[in-house]
């Protein structure tokens, strides 16, 4: 039985087929973890990085969100790079950390209206050394988190009140009402935590 729900919503740039968005999840025993990449750029070179970041996840699950930064940036040496967003849920220490680099959002929700946007660290994972900071905030029983990419804009955010108990119900009232043709590739992850 699962404990954390996800939905995920992604539509490429102007209906085409690849889109430089990736991104991955997965639940333990212990934790959850989600990952959302957006390669700089767009078409094959964003794909390549974004998909570069999102192994170096799937491999070293079990690494603390700092880590996992930091694995992935060293990876983008020589490549155009990508901004990045990690959520990690610990069932037994009941927290959740989330790091975000450049421009790719988080927001935690723990009712309806009752939404906090996670601040990013600047800039984006290009191989330079570089410090990021994480966050690690308590779980609350029930409650939701949005990822999104750049793809999303403020007036879609402000738009969606994104807490809902059902995450299918949030991807797809976002896909509603959400504009068409997107004019950059759009991910929009709904993930629901329910003790
Ligand atoms: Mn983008």
């Amino acid at each position: 039985m699962n404990r954390v729900k996800v939905a995920v919503y992604q539509e490429a740039k102007n209906g085409n087929e690849t889109s430089g968005d990736s991104y991955y999840y997965c639940e333990t025993e212990n934790e959850f973890v989600c990952a959302l990449a957006d390669g700089l750029g767009s078409g094959e070179f964003a794909r390549e990085s974004s998909e570069i970041v999102i192994n170096i996840i799937k491999e070293n699950i079990d690494y603390a969100v700092e880590d996992l930064v930091k694995k992935s940036n060293e990876q983008l040496i020589g490549k155009r790079g990508a901004v990045l967003a990690i959520l990690k849920i610990d069932f037994n220490t009941k927290s959740y950390s989330i790091s975000s680099i450049g421009n790719v959002g988080v927001i935690a929700l723990t009712g309806v209206g009752r939404r906090k946007r996670n601040m990013p660290n600047v800039g984006y994972l290009s191989g330079h050394q570089k410090k990021f900071k994480v966050i690690s905030e308590p779980l609350v029983n029930e409650m939701n988190f949005i990822m999104f990419t750049d793809g999303v804009s403020n007036r879609e955010l402000t738009e969606n009140n994104f807490y809902d108990k059902e995450v299918e119900r949030i991807t797809k009232s976002f896909a509603l009402r959400s504009e068409y043709p997107r004019k950059d590739d759009t991910t929009l992850i709904a993930i629901r935590y329910e003790n």
